[in-house]
């Protein structure tokens, strides 16, 4: 099954999708995008909704083992059913980041996604920014074995943020 073309962001071919619930979501999806490209790990984007675009979204979960997709990041917030609608029909992993909410700060994201019961599982980051760059990251993690490219910029990616800590001095910002 082919899913619609998209743009594919850092490469010809995606391996990694992320799918969020609404367009309201890019402002903190925006962060996984920026980390994939990053760590060099060629992405695709989609707005899909569980709720809104049920059809579409169980078009995306088939389609993406055999378009080459490796890891879905989704993304979704309120009653976030996103990833674990996605997971119900790919074996592809997928990685859930749920989205802070104005009602509830993104409790509500976070336990509607983490708490799956058992045989399909989505791994489920912390709440939104954080989330969405740890999501990228642990793509990376899942992937630096089988590309030594992918592990180069993980390791440079890590000691980059180590170098950026340490040499922190608050005392001395204005
Ligand atoms: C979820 O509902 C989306 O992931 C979003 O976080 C939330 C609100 O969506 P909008 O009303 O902003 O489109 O499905």
């Amino acid at each position: 099954m082919n899913f619609e073309k998209t743009e594919v962001v850092g490469g010809d071919k995606a391996l990694v999708g992320i799918v969020m619930g609404s367009g309201s979501d890019w402002p903190e999806l925006g962060h996984a995008s920026e980390t994939l490209l990053a760590l060099g790990i060629p992405h695709e984007r989609f707005v899909i909704s569980a709720h809104r675009t049920p059809d579409r979204c169980a078009d995306y979960a088939q389609s993406a083992k055999k378009r080459g997709i490796r890891a879905i990041i989704a993304a979704a917030g309120m009653a976030a059913h996103l990833p674990g609608v996605l997971a119900a029909s790919t074996s592809v992993p997928v990685i859930g980041v749920p989205m802070a909410t104005t009602m509830m700060g993104g409790l509500d994201s976070l336990l509607s996604m983490v708490q799956m019961p058992k045989g399909i599982p989505v791994a489920t980051m912390s709440i939104g920014k954080h989330g969405a760059i740890n999501a990228a990251i642990f793509c990376a993690r899942m992937m630096a074995h089988d590309s030594p490219d992918i592990e180069e910029k993980l390791e440079a990616y890590v000691a980059k943020m180590a170098d950026e800590s340490a040499k922190q001095q608050p005392w001395n910002s204005k």
